[in-house]
C-alpha cells in the first residue's frame, strides 16, 4: 500500500510522515522546507502476527507495509510554476490513495504562504492545483489522441470524448472520483494515473478544539473523510518507547493518527487483512474485500492457484486460543474450504496444492 502526502507549505506534512514512519525528514517553520520527495515504509502494528508466528514455530513474520510519499507543498500558481512548481506531483502518481493535510494549528513562528490561512482557503488552493495537474495530463493526452483521428479509427472519437467529458467536469472545479463513469472511460483515465481520482482521506493538522471540531463536521457533512490529528503531538509520542506512548494516548485519549489513518484507508481502498502461514513464515496480506480463496492463492502464487486443491481456513483469535494447528483441528475449528469461499478479514489460511 503506497500513500502519497499532500497540502500547503508549512501544513505538516512532514511532520506527520516522521510521526508515521518514526522518520526524520527535515521539518521546519519555512515553507518549502521539503524539496525531494520523502519516502518511508512502516510496519502496521499487527495483534495477531506473533502470536501466529509461535504457532507456526515460523521463522519469519511478515507484517503489510505502507509507505508514504512526502512531497514538497503546492502553492496557488504551482501548476503555472509558482513555488517550486508541480512537478513532485508525479511522484505519486501510483500512489493508492492521498493524505491532504491542512493546517490547523496556529504557531506564530511558522509561516503561512496562504494569508487567508484559513482550513477552508487553504483546502480549496490544494484541491484547485491537483485538478489543475490533471487537466494538464489530459490535454497531454488529448493531443495525442487527436493527432491519431486522423486514422479514421473510432476508438479514437470514443477516446477523446471519455478525455473530454473527464476535463469538462474538472473545469466545473470538481474532482474525478466523483464522475460517473463507463467501462470505457475507466479504462482511458485509468492509464493517466490522475490523481483526483485517488480516494483522499484529509488530516486536519491541529488540536481537537472548538473551531478544529467545527470544521471536521463541515467536512463529513459534505460527505468527505477527514480526521482530526495533532502532527507535532504525534511526532513527539512517536519518540517515545511504544509502551510510554500508549500510556501517554490512553492518558490525554488521542488514537494514534497511524491506525486511524489506517484503517480508514482499509475502508477507502476496499481491502481486507488476512494471513498466510507455514513453518518457514507468516505473512499478513491485503486483499479486497469479497475475494475468493482462489484469489488468494494466485496472490501467493500463480502456481499455488493452478494446483489448488483445497483451503484450510481458521479466524485468527480462534487458532491463537487453540495454541496449536493440531489442537484447533482437533477442537474442530480448522474447516475445510473450496476455492469460492471468500475469504474473511482475520482469516488464516493454508493451501493444499499440487
Ligand atoms: N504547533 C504545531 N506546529 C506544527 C504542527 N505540525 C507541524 N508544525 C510545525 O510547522 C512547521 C512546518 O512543518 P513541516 O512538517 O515541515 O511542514 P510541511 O508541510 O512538510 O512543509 P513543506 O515541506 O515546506 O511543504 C514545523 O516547524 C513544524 O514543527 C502542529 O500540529 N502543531
Ligand atoms: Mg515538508
Amino acid at each position: 500500500m503506497q500513500i502519497g502526502i499532500v497540502g500547503l507549505p508549512n501544513a505538516g506534512k512532514s511532520t506527520l510522515f516522521n510521526a508515521l514512519t518514526r522518520g526524520s525528514a527535515l521539518a521546519q517553520s519555512y515553507p518549502f522546507s521539503t524539496v525531494d520527495p520523502n519516502l518511508g515504509k512502516v510496519a502496521l502494528p499487527d495483534p495477531y502476527l506473533e502470536g501466529l508466528q509461535e504457532v507456526f514455530r515460523a521463522g519469519k513474520k511478515a507484517p503489510v507495509g505502507v509507505e508514504f510519499v512526502d512531497i514538497a507543498g503546492l502553492v496557488e500558481g504551482a501548476h503555472r510554476g509558482e513555488g517550486l512548481g508541480n512537478k513532485f506531483l508525479d511522484r505519486i502518481r501510483k500512489v493508492e490513495a492521498i493524505v491532504h493535510v491542512i493546517r490547523a494549528f496556529s504557531a506564530s513562528d511558522v509561516a503561512r504562504v496562504n494569508p487567508e490561512g484559513d482550513p477552508i482557503s487553504d483546502f480549496k488552493i490544494v484541491e484547485g492545483e491537483l485538478i489543475q495537474a490533471d487537466l494538464e495530463s489530459l490535454s497531454r493526452r488529448k493531443e495525442k489522441t487527436s493527432s491519431m483521428l486522423k486514422t479514421g479509427q473510432q476508438r479514437y472519437k470514443d477516446e477523446l470524448a471519455s478525455l473530454e467529458k473527464a476535463e469538462k467536469y474538472l473545469n466545473a472545479g470538481k474532482p474525478l472520483r466523483s464522475m460517473d463513469r463507463s467501462e470505457f472511460d475507466n479504462k482511458i483515465l485509468g492509464e493517466l494515473h490522475l490523481l483526483t481520482e485517488k480516494p483522499v482521506l484529509y488530516v486536519l493538522n491541529g488540536p481537537e478544539e472548538g473551531k478544529n471540531i467545527n470544521f471536521r463536521k463541515e467536512m463529513e457533512k459534505n460527505g468527505l473523510t477527514i480526521i482530526l490529528a495533532d502532527a507535532k503531538m504525534e511526532e513527539e509520542l512517536g519518540q517515545l518507547d511504544p509502551e510510554e506512548a500508549q500510556e501517554m494516548r490512553r492518558e490525554m485519549e488521542i488514537e494514534s493518527a497511524l491506525d486511524q489513518l489506517v484503517s480508514i484507508a482499509y475502508a477507502m481502498l476496499d481491502l481486507i487483512k488476512y494471513y498466510t502461514g507455514n513453518e518457514n513464515e507468516v505473512r499478513a496480506r491485503n486483499i479486497r474485500t469479497g475475494s475468493t480463496l482462489l484469489e488468494g492463492a494466485a496472490q501467493v502464487h500463480q502456481d499455488i492457484a493452478a494446483g489448488f486443491i483445497k483451503g484450510e481456513v481458521i479466524a485468527a483469535p480462534d487458532l491463537l486460543q487453540a495454541g496449536t494447528w493440531n489442537g484447533a483441528r482437533e477442537e474442530g475449528k480448522i474447516r475445510a474450504e473450496g476455492k469460492e469461499y471468500v475469504i474473511r478479514p482475520d482469516d488464516v489460511v493454508y493451501i493444499h496444492f499440487r
